[in-house]
């Protein structure tokens, strides 16, 4: 009987940790998709599994090597989960896109992907 109760505690100690991490805000798809190659992009478009703060998420742009300056603000669709940001013309070569979104649950996911524009 102990042990059943040890295992018990254990599987519900297993669902605490594991169950919140299902309501942090994952990417979904983007625009550019990862991998893809497009020409002269002119948006960003990050779209999310949860309802993002739109003060708080953001991203960054790297491409042929150098930071993007002159992105506009990001912007946060009705829905709350897609993020828009404007981009200016980007140099020809692989970018890196560095993303932040915080949940409306206050938890924050970062990750990164890349496109080429040619
Ligand atoms: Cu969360």
């Amino acid at each position: 009987m102990i042990s059943l109760i040890k295992a018990t505690v254990g599987v519900f100690a297993i669902l605490a940790s594991v169950g919140p991490a299902f309501a942090h805000s994952q990417l979904l798809a983007s625009t550019p998709a990862s991998g893809s190659v497009v020409t002269a992009p002119t948006e960003l478009v990050l779209s999310f599994s949860e309802a993002i703060e739109p003060t708080l998420s953001k991203a960054e742009l790297q491409c042929a090597g150098g930071k993007i300056s002159g992105l506009g603000q990001s912007r946060v669709d009705a829905n709350r989960k897609t993020l828009r940001i404007t981009l200016p013309p980007l140099p020809q070569g692989k970018c890196e896109v560095s993303w932040i979104a915080v949940s409306v649950d206050g938890h924050r996911t970062h990750g990164e992907f890349t496109f080429t524009d040619r």
